[in-house]
This record gives C-alpha cells, structure tokens and sequence, in this order.
C-alpha cells in the first residue's frame, strides 16, 4: 500500500493536497508537511495547498493557494486529517482523477480510491511521517517541522493517551531532519498577554462545588480581553489540571442569536467520569471526557451544572 502512495505520487504532475474545514495544526501541519516534501523531491511538479477555512493556527503555516478549476481534472488529490466527504474545504477535490486519504479518526465512510486510516494513530502527522520513515525519506528541515507541530498539538505535548511508543518513535525520525523543540513549542502553545489576562480572569473567578468548576462569562467579560467567542470558549483548559477538579466548564455568553435572551455555549472537560451522555441532553456531545454543548439559557447551564454534580456522586462515592 505504502509503495502505492508512492508510484501514484510520481505519476502525477499536478497534486492537490485538501484537509478539514476549520483547520487546526494537525491539518495544517500535515498538509503543509506534504506540500513541502513533494516540492522538494519533485521541484517539476505543481502542488497546491487548497481550502480557506481556517483556525487560529494558520498564522503558523504558509499561505493557502489558487488553482483554476481545470487544473484540477488531471489532479491527484491527496486529502488529510478529514473522515468524512462533508468536512473537505473546497469541494474540488471531486475533480481529481485519483484520490487518496490518510486519517486518524474514527472512521466514517470510505470516498477515496486509496485509504489509510489509523484510529490509533496520535495525529494524521503522524501517519505520514510514519509513511516517509518507513519509504527511508530524506526530508526537508521545514516539512519535518510541519509534521512534528501536528503530532505536538493534537497529542498535546505527548501528554494524552493517543501518545504511543510509534509516536515517539516518528518524532524520533522527525528530529533526525534538525528541529528546534523549544522554539516549535514556544510558538504552538505559547499565548499572548491578553490570552493571559484572561485566563487569569477564569482562574479568579471560577466557582467550585460537589466536584464541578465552573464559571459563566459573558460577552462584555471576554470582550475587554479583546477576544472571540471561538477564542474565549477554547480556554477551558485554563480551569484544568487541578487534582480536585473532577469536571470542568466554561460557558461563553453567545451574543449571535435570534431570541435576544442570552445563550451560553460551553465546553465540557472531565478526569475520568462519562460526561458526553449528558451533554447530549443539552444540545451537545463529544468524546466520553470532553464535549461540548450550546445554545443553553442562564437556568440550563444550571441544571447541566446540577447533573454534573449527581454523576459525579453517583459514580465515585460507590
Ligand atoms: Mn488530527
């Protein structure tokens, strides 16, 4: 299968690399990661980075290109980090003659002609660095780099469970090409003085009972901070790590809504107690310790609140 991935590479002239919609780093890291290597082993080739929606991390990666539609007809595309059709930026990728996908979600339905899906695997970084290593690739520093900022940022620093020793072992590879860890670190997860503000914020006003951290910040809150609803409601892991904590949430005033009372969406973090059941219940859902819900109104974040505390007794006072 490998040396499939490869032959059809070095057939086509022109590649177009596709990923997720809402881009975060793995995509990008895994797309640009690609885009690179290809230009540096086949400097002949036309290879296009495609889709425009993007996170925040774009700010880390190159800019996304522009391709005519007709170029497109003799096209490989080569789609990342995406397991459905549905999430594919940029529809175009339908015009290819061939199609290959790699990913690590669960998986969802097939729509390439070549697939590899590792569910296992930490990041889809990880999987085409995986591929690379085992073809004996020389890679550029810069690829490299791209690939090692997606295996950090979706295993979180190698901290999570999706950490494996095949992890390791591809970051090994990875750094054999010369990264500098410290500043791809620094530059992934370091945040900015408003960031911290705010966070400091969350930390201070944070309210703790029966084993659930909460706190419910409204627009004007996270405004002065000068941030987005998006940005707001990603801090949740400020509110983390605290051996007491056995949930943790933030709910974030959503001022986009039609009924003109005031909505909350919030995410949802847990140690080790099923959570996504509930919020399912509320508009919501997830993975089993982090999920999400939205649109709630003041008195529903209560009650969610409330349901987190029951489980929390229910399960672990047994
Ligand atoms: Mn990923």
């Amino acid at each position: 299968m490998i040396e499939q991935f490869f032959s059809l590479v070095e057939q086509f002239d022109t590649i177009a690399i596709y990923r997720h919609i809402n881009a975060d780093c793995d995509a990008l890291g895994s797309q640009f990661g690609m885009k690179t290597w290809i230009q540096e082993k086949y400097p002949h080739k036309k290879v296009y980075a495609l889709g425009k929606s993007l996170g925040s991390s774009a700010k880390l990666f190159p800019a996304i290109d522009e391709v005519e539609d007709e170029e497109l007809i003799s096209s490989l595309a080569i789609v990342l980090d995406t397991p459905n059709s549905k999430r594919i930026d940029d529809e175009r990728w339908k015009l290819a003659k061939y199609k290959i996908k790699i990913d690590h979600h669960v998986f969802v339905e097939t729509f390439a002609d070549l697939e590899f899906v590792e569910e296992t695997a930490g990041a889809t970084c990880e999987i085409v660095a995986k591929i690379f290593q085992q073809h004996n690739e020389q890679l550029p520093p810069v690829c490299a780099r791209y690939l090692y900022s997606g295996i950090i940022s979706d295993t979180l620093q190698f901290s999570i469970p999706t950490t494996s020793y095949q992890t390791m072992q591809v970051a090994s590879y990875l750094l054999s090409f010369g990264i500098d860890i410290a500043s791809v670190n620094r530059e992934h997860f370091s945040r900015s003085y408003k960031e911290f503000q705010y966070e400091a914020y969350l930390q201070q006003h944070v309210t703790f009972q029966d084993g659930v951290a909460y706190i419910k910040v409204g627009e004007e809150d996270y405004k002065q901070f000068g941030l987005t609803l998006k940005e707001a409601k990603e801090k949740v892991y400020a509110l983390g790590s605290v051996h007491e904590f056995e949930i943790w949430a933030l709910f974030v005033e959503n001022p986009e809504n039609e009924q003109g009372e005031i909505l909350y969406n919030g995410s949802l973090r847990s140690q080790r107690v099923t959570i996504n059941d509930i919020a399912n219940q509320y508009h919501g859902g997830g993975h089993r310790l982090a999920c999400g819900v939205r649109g709630l109104t003041s008195q529903e974040v209560d009650q969610l609140i409330h349901d987190l505390q029951e489980r929390i007794k229910s399960e672990l006072t047994v």
